[in-house]
Parts: structure tokens; sequence; C-alpha cells
């Protein structure tokens, strides 16, 4: 029988090896783990679990909440909040950040997540996820503030998510390569299933909200026109659209088959950069998908390079297959000089 490697001891062997996995951060990946467990089991009961619908609330964004994204976020916190390992945690789902309260010891890192993306698709038995992403807590001279989190996506310690879909997965990055874990139910235990995962360069899929489509920037609707175009065209080949309306699961499946993921910034709201958070969605999948060979714009610049301003900071994004980043990235800058 083939040996299973836990997500313990992957943790474990990393740091053995590599030691870039600090007994705190270790603890950290696997309480947050053990709550994406928790998490999918209040999934999975759905109707059964009156845990469908929403909760009458709306967050910070005005956006209404679903049951599930309340219990999601306190499921998070409970499980993070006692271990010593975190100094404070930041969530789509609360106005402000959520310090460790002084009973317990504050520890080094930071925690942010979006816990259940994919809202829109809890009710109707879709594919949806948790996104997390850890910092260093970087000032030790004082309390802890939102400003401990401005710091830009490049200088995660870790990023991952878990899909709750027909399998529930754990895709992790430590900035060493990206593993993925498979939750063994009859176990409780993850088990890793891949490691090293790459996206490919090159894709003939792509991934947009079209009915957007009136609203893009003209650099985007190039983009999608010559897909459009298929074999005819100036690419000279034909593409394929999918779009689940879950970030976890579109990325998720780029990271198996490549494709190129976009939610742009559009003219209806000229103001807002993008739809997506910048802390909670796409610094983490940024880390993930270049740490798999990818790449991460906001159509002009790497995601991960961007300093935040506030906590909820909004972007666009432009992710997955290398080779059609770059394409969608140069768009944008030659429509910026005129080219
Ligand atoms: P959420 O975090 O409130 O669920 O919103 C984010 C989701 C992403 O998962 C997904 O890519 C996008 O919103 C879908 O947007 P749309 O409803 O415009 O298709
Ligand atoms: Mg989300």
């Amino acid at each position: 029988m083939a040996q299973r490697i836990s997500l313990t001891q992957y943790l474990v062997e990393q740091q053995r090896a590599h030691g870039h996995i600090p007994q705190q951060l270790r603890l950290l990946i696997e309480v947050v783990a053990r709550a994406c467990k928790r998490i999918a089991i209040s999934v999975n009961k759905g109707a059964l679990g009156d845990v469908l619908g929403t909760a009458g609330s709306e967050n910070v964004q005005g956006e209404v909440q679903k049951k599930l994204d309340i219990i999601a976020n306190e499921v998070l916190i409970e499980a993070n909040e006692w271990g010593g390992h975190l100094a404070a945690m930041g969530s789509e789902e609360m106005d402000s950040i959520h310090v460790v309260p002084n009973r317990y010891p504050q520890g080094e890192y930071l925690l942010l997540f979006d816990p259940l993306d994919g809202s829109s698709n809890i009710d109707v038995n879709v594919s949806i996820g948790t996104i997390f992403s850890v910092l260093r807590k970087v000032n030790n001279q004082r309390g802890i503030s939102e400003e401990d989190f401005l710091q830009p996506g490049k200088q995660q310690a870790a990023a991952g998510y878990c899909i709750y879909g027909p399998q529930v997965t754990l895709v992790l990055t430590v900035g060493d390569g990206v593993a993925m874990f498979t939750l063994d139910r009859e176990m409780g235990s993850w088990v890793l299933t891949e490691d090293d995962i790459k996206i490919p360069a090159d894709t003939k899929e792509f991934a947009i909200n079209m009915s957007n489509m009136r609203h893009w920037a003209p650099p985007v609707k190039r983009y999608i026109d010559e897909c459009l175009a298929g074999s005819t065209g100036p690419r000279e080949k034909d593409f394929n659209m999918r779009w689940v309306a879950s970030m976890v699961a579109d990325v998720h499946r780029i990271l198996t088959r490549g494709g190129i993921f976009m939610y742009p910034w559009d003219a209806r709201e000229p103001n807002k950069a993008g739809k997506l958070r910048l802390m909670y969605e796409a610094n983490p999948m940024g880390f993930i998908v270049e740490q798999a060979g990818g790449m991460v714009t906001d159509g002009k610049r790497r995601i991960l390079d961007i300093v935040p301003t506030k906590l909820h900071e909004r972007v666009a994004v432009v992710l997955g297959s290398k080779n059609e980043v770059e394409r969608v990235t140069r768009y944008h800058l030659e429509a910026a000089t005129g080219d």
C-alpha cells in the first residue's frame, strides 16, 4: 500500500528539510485545517443542519450575510484565538480586526480569511471554500492595530484555501511550492494527494463573468473578443469558457489543468478597483498561483507588490496560466501608452 502522508507529517518534514515552518506557523496551519473540517461538516449537512439561507445581516461591504458566512467566521475565530500562535485576525465578514483576547498568549502571526467564499453558491449546492492568508507581526514595539495587516502580499508566510466540493481539498503554500491534501472523511485526516503543483503556461480556457462585458475596459474586451473569435481569429485556436462564481472553484480548476481567471475593473462603479478583496482573496490566491508557476496581476501590476491602504481594499484580478496573464497585462499597458 502506498504510504499516506498526513498534513502534520508534511509540515514536520518540510521544517526538517528547509527549516521554514516554525512551530507557531505549523500550529496555525493545523488549527486552520481543523477549522475547515468543522466548516465542511456544516456545509455537508445543508438543510438538515439549518445552515442554508440568509442570516438577516450585512457585512461591512454591504453584502447580505448567509448563515454559513457567519458560522464559518465563528468557527475560524474560536479555533484560532487560544493557541498562542496569533496576535490578531481579520475577516471579510468583520468590520475590523479581532485581537486575541488578553486571557490568551499573543503569538507572532496575523491571520486573514474569507470564511466562506462563493456565498451565492451555498444554497444551490455548488462548490464553495475558505481562503486564508498568514502574515508575520512585524512591529513588536506596541499593541496590535489594523496597520500591522497592511503588508504587501509578497510578505505572506503561508496561504491556502479549502474547497468544499465533491471532495474536500486543502491547498497550501508556505512559499516553497504548492501541496494539495484531500480530506479522508472516515479517518477525519488530511492526506497529501499532490505535491509541487504546476500550472501550465498556456491554456485554451478562460473564466470571467461575461454578463459584465459591456462595462469592461477596452483591454479586457480586446482579450475576450480574441478568445471568442477562436480558430479563425488572431489567436488561431478555439477557447473554452468556465465560470463557477466561486473563486476557490475557478482557481482550483486552474491549478488542476490551467486557465485564466479574471475579475476586472468595470465601469458600473468606476471608483471601485474591482469586486474581489485584496487581502482575503487576491493575495492568498496570488501567492498560491505564483508558487505554482502562474502569474497574477491587477491588469497592470503584480498583485503581491501592492501595499494595501485598508483592510477591506478591493482590487481587479487577472490570474492563472503565465502566457495568458502576460498577454492581458500587455494589452492593458499598450492601451495606457496608446500603442
Ligand atoms: P464572496 O466572497 O462574497 O462569496 O464573493 C466573491 C465571489 C468570488 O468567489 C467569485 O469569483 C465572484 O464573487 C463571483 O462574482 P459574480 O457573482 O459577479 O459572478
Ligand atoms: Mg470571497
